[in-house]
């Protein structure tokens, strides 16, 4: 017969899932990591990243759109929606061989990821030869695969795999309880099921969010809560900071102080302590000690190149000059402690 738990360290291990990590936040839990004075906040964070990771060490991914604009779902953020006006130009999804392209081009500026993003709601079965394509045509350059395309079919995950993905990108965006300010066309379970099937098709998921939505910092707490009680934790965690694009439902969201945005950064290393946390879009609204107070914080990826998927992030020698400057160096290949 199983003892009763007694104390809060023995309920903590019972709770723990066979990785060892916990899976068992509550959300006032998080919400008391996020109120933690800063400098405590930060030191701890420090100690867990660098059980795992060497602390000068960022990896770099490189985004590219495959498949720009005209997309059905309503995301308030998002300038890729067919449902508001924004001056975005729609295009078809692009040619197999211009993706290697750039995705040769992202190797040789020191990407070792490069991330593939498409305007669905879903993919189409007709369009899969070519998505199937892309990954080993960039697998065979010896870099890192992402797509982010959507809702996945049982079916469609399974070829994904098949294909050698590395990491699916599906973002829960915020906490349950906020979703539906920010998206009606689509439900936060829909977001989990297809993050739970890229999971059981033994891919790395790639999940986080975006702050400077209007959301609270309890709303923070409810994102970091969800996915560090997924099992296993995403391999990847980009956190994003909102880029306001006039003409999109949030384009004028009240922005998040750059403490806060830290503090999430921290507590999510302190929760995922294996995962890559990546301080993503935003950056190129960040002062540089922002950004390096992020990778105190535990974070430790970028995006690198001049573009995002339609947005701006800093030039690569600009991103070269803050490494030197922080002693940064890149994080090779296959080298995130949790991946599959
Ligand atoms: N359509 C697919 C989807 O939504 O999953 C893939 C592409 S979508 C652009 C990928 C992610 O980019 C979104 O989940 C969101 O987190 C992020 N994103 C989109 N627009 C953004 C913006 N303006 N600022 C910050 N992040 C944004
Ligand atoms: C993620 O979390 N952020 C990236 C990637 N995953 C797909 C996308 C950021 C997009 C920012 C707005 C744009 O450039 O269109
Ligand atoms: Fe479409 Fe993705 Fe933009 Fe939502 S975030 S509107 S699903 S491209």
């Amino acid at each position: 017969m199983q003892m009763p738990a007694t104390s809060e360290t023995e309920m903590r291990a019972a709770n723990a899932n066979e990785d060892g990590l916990r899976h068992d936040w509550t959300r006032e839990e998080v919400e008391a990591l996020l109120a933690l004075p800063f400098n405590d906040l930060i030191f701890r964070a420090q100690q867990v990243h660098r059980q795992w990771f060497d602390p000068n060490e960022v990896q770099k991914s490189t985004l590219l759109s495959i498949k720009t604009g005209g997309c059905p779902e309503d995301c308030g953020y998002c300038n890729q929606s067919a449902k508001f006006d924004t001056g975005l130009k729609a295009s078809k999804l692009m040619e197999v061989q211009k993706v290697l392209e750039g995705a040769r081009r992202a190797k040789e500026a020191g990407a070792s990821r490069y991330c593939m993003g498409a305007a669905w709601r879903n993919p189409k079965d007709r369009d899969m030869d070519a998505i199937v394509a892309m990954i080993q045509g960039v697998r065979e350059m010896g870099m890192e695969t992402c797509m982010t395309l959507g809702m996945l079919s049982p079916e469609q995950t399974i070829r994904l795999k098949e294909a050698g993905l590395d990491y699916y990108n599906h973002n829960v965006d915020t906490s349950e309880e906020y979703y539906s300010e920010v998206v009606t066309t689509r439900t936060y379970q829909d977001r989990l099921d297809t993050i739970a099937r890229v999971q059981e098709a033994g891919m790395n998921v790639c999940s986080g969010g975006i702050l400077g939505m209007g959301e609270s910092t309890s709303d923070h707490a409810g994102m970091l809560m969800t996915l560090a009680n997924l099992s296993p934790h995403p391999q990847s965690v980009p956190i994003n900071m909102l880029m306001q694009v006039e003409g999109t439902p949030l384009g004028k969201s009240k922005e998040v102080d750059p403490i806060d945005f830290i503090r999430t950064i921290a507590a999510a290393r302190i929760m995922m302590p294996k995962s890559v946390v990546r301080l993503s879009a935003g950056r190129e609204n960040m002062s540089e000690e922002t950004q390096a107070l992020c990778f105190l914080a535990g974070a430790n990826s970028i995006f690198v190149g001049e573009q995002l998927l339609t947005t701006k992030n800093p030039a690569v020698e600009k991103d070269q000059r803050m490494f030197d400057k922080l002693g940064l160096k890149p994080m090779p290949a296959h080298r995130c402690p949790s991946a599959v």
